[in-house]
């Protein structure tokens, strides 16, 4: 007879890896894994879309570490490009696209341009794109800013002719022509003496630093975005494009549902669009992520209820258990040869390793990186610990007028409420304990994950997913698995007590 109640779901506490035969040394281990059908992260770990983790800075952060940040869309279409322009311009190895100055603008825009951008120097171009000379800040130092806004570019700057290098130089020719003149920067030309990209020593020492870089075909760090797919949807969807943004991530609490789906199924057949890769989501089961299979999406997010600030499943008694969800969909995901990433109710680096066994090869996290020092907001301070805040976007604060205008409404399918006592919230406003910066967070989540694949005996993502094998537990063995009986005395970078 048919069971009204189903099968039973599970999630992260319900369950862990059993430790298979293993002689890998720690060098063996390579955590390269898809976020998409065409993007893949040598770190796989993604940054919420969520207005108290993800801007530009998260985004570069991220990046730099061999994962991708989505950047949030509480904000407007021209605020939200322009974000992704900022981390598509960052420094690493050469910049095909840096930003310039005309000769006729002022001291005060240069400098106003020099802060937005956090770079120092630019190269000055006339109106037919040709390399006129170059502009930093130091040549800022000799003119009083009372004069600023009087005095042009053109003044101040290092005129051509310049040391210049060729557009396909090698890094080897280019670091050869930066010792020989001692130069801070060397503009890149094409024959017709028009600017083709610029190095910088300091992009050069940072490619180094990074080495795990997540970068486009060009050399730029990757970067996603949210978009929804009521009203003006199209159109951010489209400007983001524009502005070069490598993956757009439908972002809704409910994922399968027609004006979305077909909303992925349009961004991968318009020709404006389809170069794009597009994660469709939020799905929890099987058929919701065949939908987006269907539909042609790149990539499927998965999680309905389980976040951190998520009150869905009390509001609404909607969900499935994270784990569950993340197999479920899987099953027809992973047929199709389409990675799912698994969104939220991670607390600890050992659930990254439960989320891939379980099916995902990405995860998402929110409450784990909004207390880094690039999530934005400053910390608060409470009774002497640091804190930052971390909210929901379905919350009162990201839905409501207050404070600013709402951009993310239809997350949770309430685009139309325009009085903010109609609200109903899915979410809460909280804060997190100030963790330092991302790269010692990340350190760890990626140490963690490294540590789960040695145990199991995996050297990759792949082998990960094959060889690994759950055990379901009961609450006697998570009382078991927590550090028990004993007082914290010290703080430890990877575990705090719940
Ligand atoms: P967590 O990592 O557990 O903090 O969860 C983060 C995820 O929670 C986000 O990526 C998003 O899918 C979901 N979210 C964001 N806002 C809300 C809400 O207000 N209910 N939920």
């Amino acid at each position: 007879a048919h069971d009204p109640f189903g099968f039973t779901g599970l999630t992260y506490d319900d369950v862990l890896l059993l430790p298979g035969y293993s002689d890998l040394a720690p060098s063996d281990i390579d955590t390269t894994s898809r976020l998409t059908r065409e993007i893949s992260l040598r770190v796989p770990l993604v940054s919420a879309a969520m207005d108290t983790v993800t801007e530009s800075r998260m985004a570069i952060a991220m990046a730099r570490q061999g994962g991708i940040g989505v950047l949030h869309r509480n904000l407007s279409i021209e605020d939200q490009a322009y974000q992704v322009d900022l981390v598509k311009r960052t420094q690493t190895g050469i910049i095909s696209n840096p930003v310039t100055i005309g000769p006729d603008a002022t001291l005060e825009e240069l400098d106003t341009l020099a802060g937005e951008y956090r770079i120092s120097g630019f190269p000055v171009l006339d109106a037919e794109g040709r390399l006129i000379g170059i502009v930093t800040n130091r040549d800022l130092r000799f003119t009083p800013v009372a004069e600023w806004a009087g005095t042009k570019v053109s003044e101040v700057m290092t005129p051509a002719p310049l040391i210049t290098g060729p557009a396909g130089i090698t890094r080897e020719e280019a670091t050869g022509l930066l010792r020989k003149h001692k130069l801070e920067r060397l503009p890149l030309v094409d024959d017709g003496g028009r600017l083709a990209g610029l190095i910088t020593v300091k992009d050069f020492v940072k490619s180094e630093q990074f080495p795990n870089a997540s970068k486009d075909g060009q050399g730029r760090l990757l970067v996603g975005a949210a978009i929804g797919y009521f009203g003006d949807a199209w159109k951010r969807a489209t400007t983001l494009v524009e502005a070069g943004v490598d993956v757009l991530v439908a972002d809704t609490a409910h994922g399968n549902v027609r004006m979305l789906i077909e909303m992925v199924q349009r961004l991968k057949s318009d020709p404006a669009t389809r170069d794009v890769q597009v994660i469709g989501g939020n799905v929890a089961t099987r058929e919701g992520a065949q939908s987006f299979v269907d539909a042609g999406a790149d990539g499927i997010k998965v999680g309905v209820g389980p976040g951190s600030i998520c009150t869905t499943r009390v509001v609404t008694g909607v969900g499935v258990p994270q784990i569950t969800a993340v197999y479920e969909a899987s099953l027809s995901a992973r047929a199709a040869g389409v990675p799912v990433i698994a969104d939220g109710g991670m607390r600890h680096s050992g659930e990254i390793g439960k989320a891939i066994v379980a099916g995902a090869e990405a995860v998402m996290l929110g409450s784990m990186l909004a207390g880094t020092e690039e999530a934005p907001g400053d910390t608060i301070l409470v009774s002497g610990k640091q804190y930052k805040a971390y909210r929901g976007m379905g919350s009162m604060g990201a839905m409501s007028s207050r404070g600013k205008k709402s951009y993310s409404k239809d997350r949770y399918f309430q685009a139309e409420v325009t009085d903010d006592d109609m609200i109903v919230p899915e979410g809460i406003e909280g804060q997190v304990p100030y963790k330092g910066t991302l790269q010692a967070v990340a350190h760890q989540l990626v140490g963690g994950l490294h540590q789960s694949m040695f145990y199991v005996g995996a050297r990759t993502i792949p082998e990960l997913q094959s060889k690994g094998r759950f055990v379901r537990i009961t609450s006697a063995s998570l009382t078991e698995s927590h550090p028990h009986d004993v007082q914290m005395i010290a703080d430890s970078p990877n575990y705090t007590r719940r």
